[in-house]
């Protein structure tokens, strides 16, 4: 019999891709995830054969992913999971299942991470989970799992026995983040060409995502820090930008993209970082999130630099008793201050900013929407407020209104709650408007496309229209579609 230790580790496709917003995948958001390729690079540093199919780049249905799958006959399938994706990975659990009985499937990422005991009743055919960071325990478990051993006492796992289930304690925290490999990039199919930001929001060139850090000593109620905690850990300068000089080298990246919770957290490895960019014989751009408390007029200087492009704060609300509600730590001023700096820099603004927080009114609403207008904002993201699983303010969201506990639709795209001091109808119209305010400014709309657009950028603006007109003609004659009913 031949012995099968094949490992597939899955980013299941996205639940809020729906078959219209697939043909706008051109011009969204798809850059590697970077929990699995570093899974990967792991396993495979232990010997253990390892394919990724990262299913959101690709633009891959669930159908799709589990036929391709199938294929490849695994003996143990991981897949990643937030909350909005953790249907999306049972689905596909489900169906592996059904055609290949043996196969043990494992769930690992935020959602689990946050809520393992209901997620392991709820979706009966993950056969185990893994909660917190995975370089420790997930070899081991796949190991214990392929050899067919009861992986039982390995930390961080998470099995159902009968009705209840069982949580082994986590390990403890990676110290040394220089002892995990750099993802495993070159296991994703398609990478780099498969993967790219979206749309206004990248220089020329190609772009991919790093995460130079993991923790963030802040305690922001709506946040999930689950996986990385509150404690700050940093790779090495050098490590980080060895990881630059190979992917500028063997795959052409010239834009790198900082998904680190808080990457201006230690102002002195910032600015040693900056400095050892500056040193290599080639010049980078690159994106980051900052606290806007944390960056002043030399910090900026210096990333600029560097190479910094564009800097993106979470400043949320534009309302003192919000921001202490979600517990923020933020002084608007600071916030107000941090835009003006980056702008006089030459660094692209964001604003991110969500709505439908507890206690929202309308005139919380005015005072954001007037806090925006103010200030020179190139780009804003206003997301729908959620109490994600794994958030301090999960544990208490219904003392401030209706919250449905919908997994697949916790994306950040629908208001899952509804404020109890606001009508639901003034909230969406709200929030429409702020976007229309902001966006449909002819003098905006002109600074994002002389910033940002580049050739790259202006064909899959292309390729997204031609999917959309060819989309739309295919609804109107297909028997299927709504117009035909
Ligand atoms: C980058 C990022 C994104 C990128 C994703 C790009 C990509 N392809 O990865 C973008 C911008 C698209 C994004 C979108 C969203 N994100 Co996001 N994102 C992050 C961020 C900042 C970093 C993720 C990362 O790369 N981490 C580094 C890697 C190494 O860690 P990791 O992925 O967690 O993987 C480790 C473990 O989880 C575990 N593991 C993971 N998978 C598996 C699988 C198996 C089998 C095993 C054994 C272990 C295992 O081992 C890994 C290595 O240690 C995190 C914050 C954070 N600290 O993680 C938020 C975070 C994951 N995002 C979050 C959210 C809410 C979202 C959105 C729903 C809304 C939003 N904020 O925009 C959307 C939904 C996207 C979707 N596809 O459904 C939440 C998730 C909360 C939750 N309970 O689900 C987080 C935690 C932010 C937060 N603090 O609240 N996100
Ligand atoms: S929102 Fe940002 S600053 Fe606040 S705890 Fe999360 S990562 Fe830290």
């Amino acid at each position: 019999m031949e012995d099968n230790r094949r490992i597939v580790l899955i980013n299941p496709p996205a639940e809020v891709w729906g078959e219209g917003t697939r043909r706008l995948r051109p011009i969204l958001n798809t850059l590697p995830q970077i929990g699995i390729a570093s899974l990967a690079a792991v396993l495979r540093r232990e010997g253990l054969e390892t394919s990724i199919i990262d299913a959101q780049a690709l633009g891959m249905t669930q159908k799709e992913v589990i036929t391709w799958v199938i294929r490849q006959k695994p003996a143990v399938v991981g897949l990643t999971g937030y909350t909005s994706s953790v249907n999306s990975a049972a689905a596909i659990a489900e169906g592996l299942k059904q055609a290949i009985p043996d196969v043990v499937t494992v769930i690992g990422g935020p959602h689990v991470t946050a809520v393992p005991e209901k997620t392991m009743m709820i979706f009966p055919h993950f056969d185990y989970g893994l909660i917190g960071e995975g370089e420790r325990s997930a070899p081991l478990l796949f190991r214990t799992v392929v050899g067919g051993e009861d992986p039982r006492d390995i930390g961080g796992v998470v099995r159902r026995q009968g009705d209840a289930v069982w949580v082994k304690e986590r390990p403890p925290l990676i110290d040394d983040l220089d002892t995990i490999p750099p993802p495993a990039f070159d296991l994703l199919p398609g990478f780099p060409k498969s993967y790219h930001p979206p749309i206004f929001h990248t220089p020329k060139g190609r772009a991919i995502t790093l995460v130079t850090s993991r923790g963030c000593p802040y305690h922001c109620t709506f946040c999930d820090r689950g996986i990385f905690g509150n404690r700050y850990r940093f790779h090495s300068v050098g490590y980080i930008v060895d990881m630059i000089r190979r992917l500028r080298d063997t795959h052409g990246i010239e834009h790198f993209i900082f998904y680190d919770d808080n990457f201006t957290a230690d102002k002195s490895h910032l600015a040693g970082l900056c400095e050892a960019i500056m040193r290599l014989p080639f010049r980078i751009t690159f994106a980051c999130d900052a606290r806007a408390d944390h960056v002043d007029q030399q910090m900026l200087a210096l990333m600029k630099r560097a190479g910094a492009w564009m800097i993106s704060y979470g400043i949320e609300t534009a309302n003192e008793e919000l921001l202490r509600l979600l517990d923020k730590s933020l002084s608007l001023e600071r916030a107000a201050r941090a835009v003006r700096l980056t702008k006089e820099a030459g660094i692209i603004a964001k604003g991110l900013f969500m709505i439908g927080i507890p206690g929202e009114t309308a005139q919380t609403i005015e005072r954001t929407k007037a806090f925006i207008g103010e200030l020179p904002f190139d780009l804003i993201n206003l997301s729908k407020f959620t109490p994600y699983p794994g958030s301090e303010i999960y544990r208490n969201i219904s003392q401030y209104g209706d919250f449905e506990d919908d997994w697949k639709n916790m994306s950040g795209m629908n208001f899952v709650f509804r404020p109890n001091t606001i009508d639901p109808g003034v909230l969406k119209r709200e929030s429409d408007a702020i976007l229309a305010d902001f966006y449909r400014k002819p003098s905006r709309m002109k600074n994002i496309v002389r910033k940002t657009m580049n050739r790259r950028d202006a064909g899959r603006l292309f390729q997204a229209l031609f999917l959309k007109v060819t989309g739309a003609v295919m609804d109107v004659f297909s028997t299927n579609g709504k117009r035909a009913e």
